[in-house]
């Protein structure tokens, strides 16, 4: 399927990475990028981690040249110069609304508290003492009302303290972007394995002989994963991609730490097979692939008799299952699947690995659990070199998980938490991020907290959105860079914008959790941004200074907490497997969280075993031109959109408006089927509408793609205005991946 591209769409990664590289090392900020490049810190931007005591260049196993294009990207964003004092003066909010992502992020950095107040044209600056009074006051409403959101950026320390006060005040509501993300992950594997994450450490990933990669771009958005696929394909593995979308460089990728490779043979090939299934069909195309490891005797029935429970009825599903309806979901022949199954089946030590693709669906959970299936029907879990790996996106999200940042807590934190604050928790309810804006549309929240992130840009609906935020008393953002949301997203009465430190600048340490279970060791810094211009904090100063104003030192020495180390003591008695974060600072060493990494068959659950379970073959229906339009003859065509990221943005936060890899200039581009274009009629560069069920955008460029027929492509935040999103009721991620829209 791949013969037909073009050698730019061949190849990912090269020579614009590079280009860019040299751009921003070379320039006015370089020296100081250099400085935090070495900085001993975890890289800011995705959940691969890298960085740390080991150097900044450096991942887990201390290999180097790990550090890409994203990590200087979002360095460079954050070494902006501060906002002038008279900014916000000189710029009213209507002004400010009309800018773009990326122009929102070239401002510059926050540096001093501003405040909106219904009704005013500007925000203005705030002394702390104002916020902090502020913040007392909106916390003080029944504790039903208040919620949080936040974002993957901050430390464990402050993720630690945000649950703390929110739990303290006797709020579940504890929203987080993992909700949009990789939450069908957590609720799936915990399920079936008893632990939330990946189970496959860096090391033993090193060990597998194939990966099967589903639904991710790793090349653009988990860059030094790359390595490891070259590295695998080096030693003879196999990798199989399962994405609607070819991505350039999961078919060929070239890497700086490979450079005699990327120049003379213009990049290391990664994938061996390409499947490319009818979006939103991964379940059916998997249970395709178990019943053909059935039918060719390549399942692993000690291994399923030994170590997993409920198996039986996992093999009857899919022997059960027919073919005709397995090939007509998944849009896959037969002999296509049977090949795969017989690729993997025949490897001894096989990764199942995934991101976006599978886990922002209708059905995201049974996705997480018909992969799982499929790697125990292979015995290909709790062994070195195999097992389940979910790809995190932010660089510390998964910390914020294990930290209790989450409105389903784990029974044993739950009772180590209540037990620290000396009552029990409010575990009921607790608003998810859709659930938040669905509340405060209703008028349930008063108060809100965000800790990092875009809410509103994040969101599906964009208009639902405002409305829902516009409902919200007083809205807390705690941000290092202004974004729409800050604009957009504005409250009913009151909108803060507080600026922080970034993690390379805190006044103390600070820790993260990368996506394979390991922790890192930030080391203080400092700000380029300083007094009397300036006036930032830490999140953890913030965060503590709140609690005092509310809390005084009940039932914790709230100011004490403003010693990191004090925290991580907590940390360390109240989370399992973080033990050893009490001694990080004294003995330098990173770990891996304990109870995560399986490489005997024993898993986390009750009975040791893994807890198999059916997931039903998806029901999809295409969408229909009346859904759109009641015109008997319409002009134009229906698609289903996946939305997703391209590698010059980091989510909602826009760095570079192309995408080379994609050949979309610009943001306002539509990716199709050339076939698909053929038969409505359209034209390559030709400007159409694109309707969805919540809005419309207009002057969209057709760009031809490598995506199957019947699939488009979108950029986010941009396309969340356009619809609504069904939701995955088990574990609250929207459908982004598989939007129904009109053409024309
Ligand atoms: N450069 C960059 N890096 C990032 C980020 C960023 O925005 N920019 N964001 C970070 C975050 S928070 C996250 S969560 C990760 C996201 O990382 P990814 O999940 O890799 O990113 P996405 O662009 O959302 O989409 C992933 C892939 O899913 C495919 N896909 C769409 N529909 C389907 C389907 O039905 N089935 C299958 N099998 N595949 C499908 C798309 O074609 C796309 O290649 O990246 C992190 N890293
Ligand atoms: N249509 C569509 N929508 C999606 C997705 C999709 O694929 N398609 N993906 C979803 C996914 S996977 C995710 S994770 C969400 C992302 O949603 P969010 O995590 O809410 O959004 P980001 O754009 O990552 O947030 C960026 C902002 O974080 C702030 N920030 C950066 N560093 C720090 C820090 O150290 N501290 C603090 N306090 N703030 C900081 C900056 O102000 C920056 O502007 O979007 C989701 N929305
Ligand atoms: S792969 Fe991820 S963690 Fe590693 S340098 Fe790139 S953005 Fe940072
Ligand atoms: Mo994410």
């Amino acid at each position: 399927m791949t013969e037909n591209l073009t050698p730019r769409e061949r190849t990912g990664g090269g020579l614009p990475v590079l280009q860019y590289w040299a751009e921003k090392t070379l320039s006015p900020q370089g020296l100081k990028l250099w400085q935090v490049l070495n900085h001993k810190s975890a890289c800011l931007a995705c959940a691969w981690g890298t960085g740390g005591q080991k150097g900044g260049f450096r991942n887990e196993a201390g290999e180097p040249l790990q550090r890409c294009l994203k990590s200087v990207e979002a360095i460079t964003s954050e070494l902006m110069p501060g906002l002038e004092g008279d900014f916000f003066r000189r710029h009213s909010l209507a002004e400010l609304q009309s800018l773009t992502s990326l122009e929102c992020d070239r401002l510059g950095r926050l540096s001093y508290p501003v405040l909106l107040t219904e009704g005013s044209s500007h925000y203005r600056r705030l002394t702390w003492t104002e916020v902090y009074e502020m913040a007392a006051t909106a916390f003080s409403h029944p504790p039903e009302s208040v919620a949080s959101y936040s974002s993957g950026r901050s430390s464990n320390e402050a993720a630690y303290l945000l649950q703390l006060l929110l739990r303290a005040l006797g709020s579940n509501n504890l929203a987080d972007c993992s909700d949009l993300c990789h939450a069908a992950s957590t609720v799936g594997l915990k399920q079936v394995f008893g632990s939330g994450t990946s189970m496959v450490s860096l090391e033993g990933l090193k060990a597998a002989d194939c990966v099967v990669l589903i639904g991710s771009n790793a090349p653009a958005n988990h860059p030094r994963l790359m390595n490891e696929l070259i590295q695998l394909r080096e030693r003879g593995g196999k990798v199989i991609i399962i994405n609607p979308q070819i991505e350039a460089g999961l078919v060929k990728f070239a890497s700086p730490a490979f450079p005699i490779k990327s120049l003379l043979r213009g990049g290391s090939d990664i994938s061996t097979l390409y499947l490319q299934p009818i979006p939103g069909s991964d379940t059916a195309l998997l249970i395709g692939l178990q019943k053909s490891l059935l039918e060719q005797n390549l399942v692993d029935w000690d291994f399923l008799k030994n170590h997993t429970d409920n198996w039986q009825a996992v093999v009857d599903y899919a022997r059960q299952a027919h073919w005709e309806t397995l090939t007509a979901t998944c849009g896959l022949s037969q002999e296509e699947i049977e090949a795969a199954a017989a690729l993997l089946g025949h490897c001894e030590r096989v990764v199942f690995a995934w991101a976006m693709g599978v886990t922002q669906q209708a059905n995201g959970v049974d996705n997480i659990l018909s992969i799982a299936n499929t790697a125990l029907l292979t015995g290909n879990a709790g062994k070195v070199g195999a097992g389940t790996m979910p790809i995190r996106g932010h660089s510390n999200v998964q910390g914020f998980g294990s930290m209790g940042v989450t409105t389903r807590l784990r029974q044993d934190i739950a009772e180590t938490l209540s037990r620290l604050l000396g009552k029990p928790l409010n575990l009921t309810g607790g608003y998810d991020t859709r659930a938040l804006m669905d509340a405060a549309e209703r008028g349930d929240v008063k108060t809100l907290f965000c800790l990092g992130g875009n809410l509103y840009a994040a969101n599906p609906d964009l208009q639902q959105a405002k409305r829902a935020l516009g409902q919200i008393e007083t809205i807390f953002y705690v941000a290092t860079k202004p974004n729409l949301g800050h604009f957009h997203g504005l409250g009913a009465k009151n909108t803060l914008i507080l600026p922080v430190f970034a993690r390379f600048e805190n006044p103390h340490r600070t820790t993260a959790e990368s996506g394979n279970n390991f922790v890192r060791l930030n080391e203080s810094g400092s700000s380029h941004l300083q007094a009397p211009e300036a006036d930032l904090i830490s999140e953890v100063e913030l965060l503590t200074e709140i609690a005092v104003r509310i809390l005084g030192t009940e039932p914790v020495d709230w100011r004490r907490l403003q010693d990191t180390g004090y925290v991580r003591e907590l940390i360390a008695q109240t989370i399992p497997g973080y033990e050893k974060i009490a001694e990080l600072e004294q003995t330098k060493d990173e770990f891996t969280i304990s109870g995560r990494i399986f490489t005997a068959p024993k898993f986390a659950t009750p009975n040791g075993k893994a807890q198999m379970a059916v997931a039903p073959i998806p029901r999809l229906t295409a969408p229909q031109p009346a859904d759109f339009t009641d015109q008997k003859n319409p002009q134009g065509m229906t698609l289903i959109l996946g939305t997703g990221r391209s590698y010059g943005q980091h989510n909602t936060v826009v760095y570079q408006v192309g995408d080379k890899y994609r050949g979309m200039p610009h943001r306002h581009c539509l990716l199709m089927n050339p076939q698909d274009a053929k038969r409505a009629g359209f034209q390559e560069r030709q400007r159409v509408t694109v309707q969805g069920d919540a809005g419309k955008l207009e002057n969209i460029e057709i760009i031809f793609g490598n995506l199957r027929e019947g699939a488009g492509f979108m950029f986010y935040p941009e396309a969340n205005a356009l619809f609504k999103a069904k939701i995955d009721p088990r574990c609250g991620t929207p459908a982004y991946k598989r939007v129904p829209v009109w053409v024309h």
